[in-house]
């Protein structure tokens, strides 16, 4: 038995209720094999064994009080899983979903996504499975200074840096940063994603999305082709997928779609975002009000779907950008994207594919942005946000932008020579897989057995 699928095994025995986990781990270990049929040091050093284990995992009790006076208890979890080039980095999620395997596959994929960026971050990721669905905003602030009064002992500007993910933005970001003080006393750039006013930087509520598109741009120009008057499907509406749409038309792409949990909106005439904005960062409502405010816009609620695939996908298009969550696009949908004649398919969300999908993507030789290197501009801005806080500076938009642009483009440029390197050019699952990697286990070889 080879030394990749040994460990697979025993990771498939030990987790068998974490399915996330493993499905992240067994993607990543897919595209090893090559580089492990050419390096022996790797399995030498164990590294394949100790890179599936987080260095530390917080499990935490979260209790409050809504606003009935109710006691509510949640979980709280922030798991500090690889540390070798970097502070642990990554964001929190909160939606009642998540589990310790959610946290686990979130913060296995965060390892190399920061890898690929070029900085010093290491991976980590946390979150509840507390539902800020319906919460007021003094509920929404009771449960984040509830969720700090434990985080804040194991976090710090150069230990572990939390952000936003599903479910948290720069509203809980606030909240959760002026406990962290209240606590400790101190003004660190210890979470990124803060306002503007106290440490925040330009660019990075828009960063996702528009690296995400720029990351695309870089796979289209290497056939020639551009996103320029193409129609595309956006997944999502939350802080991705809005700014992914608000760059395509910048460009001069047509975005015709996002979604929520309960349906979608398929607007012909292009989702207008200032619309999208109102209803999701302003009124926080369903996209439903969308359907209602634009004529042009037709709304498809979740329960109308058939079984086994989502409408959304089936949606004639030339790129489509999965920008909600996990697994939204199952093999059935990849059949439908790719008989629909789709070029391109860009992981905005984590793990949106499921491995099926992402095979049927990967033979059909079309343009195949991996979450990792694809969605890689949120945390990747987060690093030029704790550069900036260290530095007590603040740069303009058009120089973070500029940043993030360049940073977007080497995460192409490595995960396409790597491809190259290993004989399949046109795959950079494979390719970034193995280049956000080889710096990771470098790193844990050059430290020893810590
Ligand atoms: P938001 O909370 O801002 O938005 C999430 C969006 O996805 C909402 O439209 C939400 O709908 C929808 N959604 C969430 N869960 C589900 C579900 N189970 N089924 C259907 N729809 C769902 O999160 P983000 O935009 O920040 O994150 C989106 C994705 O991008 C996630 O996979 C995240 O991990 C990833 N990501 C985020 C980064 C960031 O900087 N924020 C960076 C890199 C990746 P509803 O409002 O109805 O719940
Ligand atoms: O998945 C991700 O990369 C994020 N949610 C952003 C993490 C961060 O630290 O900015």
């Amino acid at each position: 038995m080879s030394y990749i699928h040994e460990v697979l095994n025993r990771l498939q025995g030990k987790f068998p209720h974490q399915p996330e986990f493993l499905q992240a781990v067994t993607e990543v270990f897919e595209s090893l094999r090559p580089l492990f049929k050419q390096e022996k040091k790797y399995e030498k050093y164990k590294i394949l064994h100790r890179i599936v284990i987080p260095e530390r995992h917080v499990n935490f009790r979260v209790t409050w009080t809504d606003n009935k006076g109710n006691i509510q208890v949640n979980q709280g979890y922030r798991i500090e899983f690889n540390s070798a080039i970097g502070p642990y980095k990554g964001g929190l999620r909160f939606h009642p979903t998540v589990s310790e395997g959610t946290i686990k596959f979130l913060g296995f994929e965060q390892i190399f996504k920061n890898s690929l960026t070029g900085l010093a971050m290491g991976g980590g990721k946390g979150g509840s499975d507390f539902d800020p669905k319906g919460r007021s905003e003094s509920e929404i602030m009771r449960f984040c200074q509830a969720f700090m009064n434990e985080l804040f002992r194991h976090i710090g500007a150069n230990t572990d840096v939390p952000a936003g993910d599903i479910g948290v933005g720069s509203r809980e970001i606030g909240y959760l940063f002026g406990q962290y003080k209240k606590l400790t006393n101190r003004f660190d750039g210890v979470l990124t994603g803060k306002a503007l006013g106290w440490g925040g930087s330009l660019v990075r509520t828009e960063a996702t999305g528009y690296g995400s598109v720029y990351f695309a741009e870089e796979m289209l120009k290497s056939k020639n082709e551009s996103l320029e008057g193409k129609i595309c499907l956006v997944s999502g509406s939350g802080n991705v997928a809005i700014y992914t749409v608000e760059k395509l038309q910048q460009l001069g792409a047509k975005a015709i779609t996002v979604s929520d949990s309960r349906g979608f909106i398929h607007d012909n005439d292009g989702i207008d975002v200032v619309l999208l904005k109102d209803i999701k960062e302003k009124r926080r409502e369903s996209l439903e009000a969308y359907a209602k405010e634009k004529k042009t816009a037709k709304y498809i609620s979740s329960q109308n779907y058939p079984q086994g695939y989502n409408p959304l996908w089936s949606i004639p298009c030339f790129a489509a950008f999965p920008s909600a969550t996990q697994n939204e696009i199952n093999s059935v949908d990849a059949d439908h994207l790719l008989q629909n004649g789709c070029k391109c398919v860009n992981e905005g969300a984590n793990m949106p594919s499921t491995l099926e999908a992402v095979h049927k993507f990967i033979d059909a030789k079309v343009c195949f942005g991996p979450a990792k290197a694809a969605n890689a501009g949120g945390v990747a801005t987060s690093g030029l946000e704790m550069s900036q806080n260290a530095s007590m500076t603040s740069w303009s938009f058009e120089e973070v932008d500029k940043k993030l642009h360049a940073i977007m483009k080497h995460i192409y440029d490595i995960s396409q020579e790597t491809a190259k390197e290993f004989g399949e050019s046109h795959n950079l699952v494979l390719g970034a897989n193995i280049a956000g990697f080889r710096k990771v286990a470098d790193a844990m070889i050059d430290q020893g057995l810590v």
